[in-house]
């Protein structure tokens, strides 16, 4: 029997994440979607055979047997809770919640339900250039690491993008690959702005997140939203004895007519497709077989807020920001 699941969110990665589940996957069927633009959702619908239903109705429909939150980051806490509160497996998109104390909430909901119900889209962690990048360094090839250098470029954004969601929802991808890259709690976040570019249409873009490691590993990621030539993806590892960098997944490098060229994606969908079909193929693995998931948990999704509230507050004010995790981790994430 395939797993029966229901999408919340049919905007671009809900689409998208749809056409993976239903043509990428085996094993999983999407039988309803939710969306608060009903004729996206019924579009979308028609395309694969689902339902629509109102979000809270699809978390509670017998028919569903696990649920994917692809909504805007405001509306993941109502919709997670939901389905903690149904016993059902939950993969959310990221941001978890746009707040730590939203994503305490749920950690709270999960830890009284007694068993882990939510992975987050964090799918960094599912890259083969992330994960080869990590198997070198906890092999020890560079030596202990002491800094690591990201650049995180959006050739553009949509029209809503706001000053903070450079932070909430760009940056945050960092911010998780760093505590799993190193494993270490982020402490403490500076944020410097240089001139803006004049492609930043009221943004302060670029902008620079210095994030200190507890371990004394320092990671700086620049976030550049507004790049135009293409998304673009770095990281650069410094070890005591050497370094080690991202490559460059899939690419086809093109030497002809006297130049030299490979090409750039243009945007996540090219860039991360196939750590995507990862992380689904994971977790729907998982909740069919009855394991909790593997990836990233609530209490990561939790950690990356705290990082964000604090680089929110550092952009604001200019200071450098302590982060302050609530503590103790609750035993439920312990295996993480
Ligand atoms: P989008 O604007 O294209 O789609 C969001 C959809 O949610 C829209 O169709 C909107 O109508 C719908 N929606 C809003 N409020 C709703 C509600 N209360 N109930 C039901 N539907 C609602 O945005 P997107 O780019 O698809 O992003 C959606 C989420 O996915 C965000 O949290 C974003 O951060 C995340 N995302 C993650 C990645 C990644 O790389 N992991 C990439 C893109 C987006
Ligand atoms: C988007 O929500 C994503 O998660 C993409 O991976 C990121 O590159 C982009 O900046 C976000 O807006």
């Amino acid at each position: 029997m395939s797993l029966r699941v229901g999408v919340i969110g049919t905007g671009m990665i809900g689409r998208d994440h749809i056409r993976r589940l239903t043509t990428v996957l085996s094993g999983v069927s999407v039988v309803a979607v939710a969306d608060v633009d009903s004729s996206v959702a019924s579009e979308v619908a028609a395309t694969v055979g689902a339902a629509v239903l109102p979000g809270e109705r699809l978390i509670e429909d017998p028919g569903v047997e696990a649920v994917l939150v692809c909504s805007w980051g405001g509306t993941h806490e109502e919709y997670v809770l939901a389905a903690i509160a149904a016993g059902k497996p939950v993969f959310c998109e990221k941001p978890l919640a746009t707040s730590p104390s939203a994503c305490l909430r749920i950690v709270s909901a999960e830890v009284g339900f007694g068993a882990r119900l939510v992975q987050v889209g964090y799918m960094r962690r599912y890259d083969a250039a992330y994960q080869a990048l990590k198997d070198t360094l906890d092999r020890g090839v560079i030596g202990a690491p002491l800094m690591m250098h990201c650049a995180h470029r959006n050739a553009g954004v949509p029209a809503f993008y706001q000053a903070d969601d450079m932070i909430n929802d760009t940056a945050v991808h960092e911010v998780d690959m760093s505590r799993w890259m190193f494993g270490a709690e982020v402490v403490a976040v500076r944020v410097l702005c240089p001139r803006a570019s004049g492609n930043a249409g009221g943004l302060p873009d670029p902008m620079l997140l210095i994030l200190e490691l507890s371990t004394g590993v320092l990671v700086d990621v620049e976030i550049s939203v507004n790049a135009r030539y293409g998304y673009d993806i770095r990281g650069e590892i410094l070890g005591e004895n050497g370094t080690a960098a991202l490559g460059d997944p899939g690419l086809v490098v093109l030497r002809r007519q006297g130049g030299l060229t490979r090409p750039i994606p243009a945007d996540w969908r090219l860039r991360f497709g196939p750590a995507y079909d990862a992380e689904l193929r994971d977790w729907v693995s998982a909740v069919r077989s009855g394991s909790p998931p593997s990836g990233p948990s609530a209490w990561d999704g939790y950690a990356a807020s705290a990082v964000s509230a604090a680089a929110r507050e550092a952009l604001s004010t200019g200071r450098r920001v302590e982060v302050r995790l609530t503590s103790p981790r609750p035993p439920l994430y312990d295996a993480h």
